[in-house]
């Protein structure tokens, strides 16, 4: 059984996506990270970065549990556990690992702050909106370019880059993007919801989901809480 520390965010939708598509069972332990959750002991003793997703497989590469953080490394390692999602060849492999490192690079971090500047920042500073809006619209033109070419992020078949992107793509109108601008990422989009082991993956925890636009969630996610020291 592999415990599932998480939220349902883009980066916790990625591994729930994962896991539905690969069919592994799982137990889903909400981390409320409005709520402050994520400063927890038990929590920190398995993500020191205090940030979900996180996982617990009991049964590890060495038959032992083993704990991980950080989306892009849990999903390899699930690949790596199914022999699913991550190409057939050693060049179907790189070619994916390169998708999802640029995910983890660009796509989120990038993504992330269009939408903080944009939706959960108290005060809208033009010069932020400007900058990371502009920089998440190039970024949807590299995979656009991508996908111009191939039918998804690392060739011809679905991979775990994409599991990677999907979920951030979801809030492509609160990061200030129009699909109209980038119609083979809307192809892309269109077909990946499709999936029904995506459109399970991103009801995981759904219920559970609140606003973190208001004064709790943003002293705990961006404020006091979360640069007290510990
Ligand atoms: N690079 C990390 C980012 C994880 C991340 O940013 N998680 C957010 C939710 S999407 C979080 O837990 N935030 C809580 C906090 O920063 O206190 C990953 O991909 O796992």
């Amino acid at each position: 059984m592999i415990d599932v520390y998480s939220w349902p965010t883009p980066n916790g939708h990625k591994v729930h996506i994962m896991l539905e598509e690969c069919g592994l069972p799982y137990r889903v332990i909400p981390v409320d990270i409005g709520a402050g959750d994520q400063f927890k002991a038990d929590f920190l003793a398995i993500s020191p970065n205090n940030k979900i997703p996180a996982i617990v497989d009991a049964d590890g590469p060495d038959g032992k549990p083993i704990a991980l953080f950080e989306s892009g490394a849990i999903l390899i390692y699930l690949a790596g556990k199914t022999g699913l999602f991550l190409g057939k060849t050693d060049r179907e492999k790189y070619e994916a690992l390169q998708w999802l490192m640029f995910q983890m690079g660009s796509v989120g971090p990038m993504l992330g702050q269009a939408h903080h500047f944009r939706i959960y920042a108290p005060e809208k500073i033009e010069y932020a909106v400007d900058r990371y809006t502009n920089e998440t619209k190039r970024i949807y033109g590299v995979i656009d370019k991508q996908l111009e070419k191939t039918t998804y992020l690392a060739g011809e078949e679905y991979g775990i880059a994409d599991i990677a992107t999907f979920p951030w793509t979801r809030s492509f109108a609160n990061q200030g993007v129009d699909w109209a601008e980038f119609p083979n990422a809307k192809r892309w989009f269109d077909t990946i919801s499709q999936r029904s082991a995506v459109q399970r993956g991103v009801q995981v925890l759904a219920d559970l989901r609140k606003p973190l636009d208001n004064d709790k969630a943003r002293d705990v996610l961006f404020g006091k809480t979360q640069y007290a020291k510990k």
